[in-house]
């Protein structure tokens, strides 16, 4: 078995803004993670992915690249990176950077060059197109974050695609000149001692010839549609990953994971199969729709168990002979799972550890979002006002113009599904804004800081934290968790989801209780010649084989 460390690695995700406040200017940064450094190590993790920290006008907190090769003025500079970098080093952690590279900011260099004139050498960086005969935009796609995916510049009479916000302009990447300048950049952070990278929404850089127009007996002259059976997972996608592969990636033992929106497992397989030669893993979507309607993310729909043990089970199949699985259920995008998953009140601890338990015991490489592992919560602002992600004050100023959707409404989804639930500064302490920062935070803190914070957990042996660290420390002496074979059991049941996972004479079960009821898992006599448990969220095993107690999770090693 060829072992590989980004396989047996765990990865700790920095949201930089959000994690730890050094100078008093209320946003985290760079000498802030430095200073937290040790914690991190008695985590025990073994990867950090730092969301961008390049210089940016924060339109998209970070994800809007000013310059691909400095950092934010609020995070600090290249010496406090190559002082964190080396900190982490020190350490035995590894360091992924985040790349954003389907889009820049219009405040880039690039784009000033390109809009200046359609003459300008950087004119073909990004995607320009004249309007229509009545100057309507070159086709009906509307960006992810609301409105129309084309903005007219006056400069030059065009329009330029932007799939995210009007000040996240799409790179051209059918211009090799670009892709150059890009490899070139990759192979800048590469040179540092970079160990990894995380590329956002790396499998929409390739657009369908023409940018056609989505055509639909449903749409009403002007209407927006989506577009995205245009750009997502595109014609020339995998040329363009084989050939940053060939050009840079290969000469680097680096860890790479691409966020891939709308793929499927075949796609992934194409993404990842290792004889591919493209990235090792993705961060698969369809899981998290498991909780969205027939309108999306904000159209908030009760999930079932069934539905996502379903979508799990398919990737742990789809993915077991060629390709990997990226394990997560929170990031910078998606509310916290305790609350979205399992039970944020009188079950918070319980079922943090439950979830816990699932995602490092899946067959893949797990991923904890900062917070996560001491059992952070949503938070529930009362004003439109306390909230400031781009996405939701976009998708709340279109809801309130259509007219069609109370206030009420739109503020109880943004509770549910609210990037900004992932984005409430790390609470460290009971100090005044959970020690993130002495200054005023640039986004409140979440008021249960008083009674969820480090601080508290670090002091608790029973914590999430605690159990986070049993979990971790498990897989560096388990094998089986990272190689072992995965085979679903109770494939109906409502509440308990259960498997093996086998390595050679090995053999553990897993059962996890996805209600806050006892359930009663009925396992063939073979799965109940229990040797020991290897961890669980009770104190006690359970005195009957497969009586799960509310919220359990426990792995037995099989006789
Ligand atoms: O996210 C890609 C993406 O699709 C997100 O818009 C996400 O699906 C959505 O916000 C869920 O509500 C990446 C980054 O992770 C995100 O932070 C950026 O805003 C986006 O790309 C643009 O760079
Ligand atoms: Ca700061």
């Amino acid at each position: 078995m060829n072992r590989t460390f980004w396989k047996e690695a765990v990865v700790y995700q920095i949201y930089p803004r959000s994690f730890q406040d050094s100078n008093g200017d209320g946003i985290g940064d760079l000498r802030g993670i430095i200073s937290r450094l040790d914690y991190l190590q008695k985590l025990g993790i073994d990867v950090v992915w730092l969301s961008p920290v390049y210089k940016s006008p924060n339109d998209d907190n970070g994800y809007d690249i000013s310059d691909y090769q400095d950092i934010m003025d609020e995070f600090g500079n290249l010496q406090d990176w190559e002082e964190l970098l080396s900190g982490l080093h020190e350490r035995g952690i590894r360091l992924m950077m985040d790349l954003v590279i389907n889009h820049s900011s219009d405040e880039h260099a690039w784009f000033a060059e390109s809009r200046s004139s359609k003459e300008n050498p950087y004119r073909d960086y990004y995607i320009w197109r004249p309007g229509g005969p009545d100057g309507e935009p070159p086709n009906n796609w509307s960006s992810i974050f609301s409105g129309p995916a084309w903005e007219l510049d006056e400069a030059t009479g065009e329009y330029y695609l932007h799939l995210f916000s009007r000040k996240q302009p799409d790179l051209n990447w059918e211009n090799p000149r670009l892709r150059e300048a890009l490899y070139k950049m990759i192979t800048f952070w590469l040179d540092k001692g970079v160990d990894g990278l995380r590329m956002d929404v790396i499998n929409l850089i390739s657009k369908a010839d023409g940018l056609p127009t989505v055509e639909r007996a449903d749409l009403a002259p002007g209407e927006l549609a989506g577009g995205g059976e245009y750009y997502m997972n595109g014609p020339r996608v995998h040329e363009f990953l084989q050939e940053m592969n060939r050009q840079v990636l290969s000469k680097y033992d680096i860890m790479t994971v691409g966020e891939t929106p709308g793929a499927t497992v075949e796609d992934a397989i194409l993404y990842t199969a290792e004889d591919r030669n493209e990235l090792q893993m993705v961060f698969q979507f369809e899981h998290m729709d498991v909780d969205s309607g027939p309108d999306g993310k904000w159209d908030v729909t009760p999930w079932s168990l069934q539905g996502l043990r379903a979508i799990l089970h398919k990737w742990q199949v789809g993915l077991a002979e060629q390709g990997w699985n990226s394990l997560y259920l929170n990031n910078h995008d998606q509310p916290r799972m305790v609350s979205r998953f399992g039970n944020d009140g009188a079950y918070r601890v319980l079922s943090a550890k439950m979830l816990a338990t699932l995602l490092h015991t899946l067959k893949g490489t797990p991923y904890i979002y900062q917070g996560e592992e001491i059992g952070m919560t949503n938070v529930k602002f009362p004003v439109l006002e306390d909230y400031q992600d781009i996405e939701t004050h976009n998708m709340y100023r279109e809801k309130m113009k259509a007219g069609d959707v109370e206030h009420e409404t739109i503020l109880k989804a943004i509770h549910a599904k609210g990037r900004d639930n992932a984005r409430t500064p790390m609470q460290w302490s009971t100090a005044e804004h959970g020690g993130f920062t002495d200054g005023t935070p640039w986004l409140k803190v979440n008021p249960n800081y008083t009674s969820i914070n480090v601080e508290e957990a670090l002091a608790d042996p029973d914590s999430v934290f605690h159990y986070y660290r049993q979990l971790i420390a498990l897989r560096k002496h388990h094998p089986v968790m990272v190689y072992g074979d995965y085979e679903l059991l109770l494939p109906e049941h409502e509440y308990i989801y259960a498997y093996t996972r086998t390595l050679e004479d090995i053999r553990w079960l897993v059962l996890l209780n996805f209600s806050d009821q006892p359930q009663q898992a009925e396992l063939p006599d073979e799965l109940k010649r229990l040797e020991a448990r290897i961890i669980g969220n009770y104190a006690e095993s359970s005195v009957l084989p497969g009586l799960l107690r509310p919220y359990e999770a426990a792995v037995y090693k099989l006789k």
